[in-house]
């Protein structure tokens, strides 16, 4: 459902082939939203044949072949609207992460760390994919926005600017958020690695004791 209303997102900035489409979602919209190319031609089938998008053929290539250009119609329109209008429904957390990291006194020695440094390394990469995308926004030079500009008036403009930036202004918070708590994890594993500590006292248990592989 969420895909739909990204395609339809995307469309809103004008006709786009299926081929132009999909190349544009993976550099625009499908850095909030990702979907594999798999899903979006059949999704793409599914909102004509139901009246969101109206196709036409043009011309490509020299050999008289065509493909098929796709737009919203006023239903598709409207489905944006609709949806724009819809309150959020939240999910309860799946965090691969954080579970992981709920039960770092399984992990041997060093793999809790080299996962830590991991996530750093992902959400770093994100970050900056994420600032280089607010000042292609910023700068106006992203070819999707540039293109959705020309359908409006300056004051306009200026609104749908800052709320693409706005968007990836909570992208970097989170990919900030993310770097900080990995470093903090990376602190908690250096404290407990200090010699001189032991750990709490336990009983023998018929349960198997997590392995206490650090040194
Ligand atoms: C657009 C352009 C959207 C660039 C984006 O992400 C983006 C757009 C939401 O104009 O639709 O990164």
């Amino acid at each position: 459902m969420t895909l739909r209303s990204a395609l339809l997102a995307l469309l809103s900035s004008g006709p786009l082939t299926g081929y132009d489409l999909v190349k544009q979602f993976s550099s625009s919209v499908g850095h909030v939203w990702h979907a594999p190319d798999s899903q979006i031609y059949p999704e793409l089938r599914k909102m004509h044949a139901e009246g969101l998008l109206s196709s036409r053929p043009v011309p490509w290539g020299t050999r008289g072949a065509t493909k098929t250009e796709y737009a919203l119609t006023p239903a598709g329109e409207a489905a944006l609207l609709e949806w724009q209008n819809q309150p959020l429904t939240y999910v309860r957390d799946r965090d691969p992460a954080r579970l992981k990291a709920a039960y770092f006194e399984w992990a041997p020695t060093g793999v809790a760390a080299a996962q830590l440094r991991a996530h750093i390394a992902h959400y770093e990469e994100q970050r900056l994919q994420t600032l280089h995308m607010i000042q292609a926004l910023e700068q106006r030079t992203h070819p999707t926005l540039a293109r959705r500009l020309t359908r409006y008036a300056e004051e306009e403009q200026e609104q749908i600017v800052r709320f693409k930036i706005f968007a990836y202004e909570g992208q970097l918070a989170r990919a900030e958020q993310e770097i900080a708590w990995a470093k903090r994890g990376l602190e908690i594993l250096e404290e407990m690695e200090k010699p001189g500590k032991t750990g709490p006292v336990r009983e023998r248990s018929t349960v198997r004791s997590p392995p206490r592989t650090r040194s």
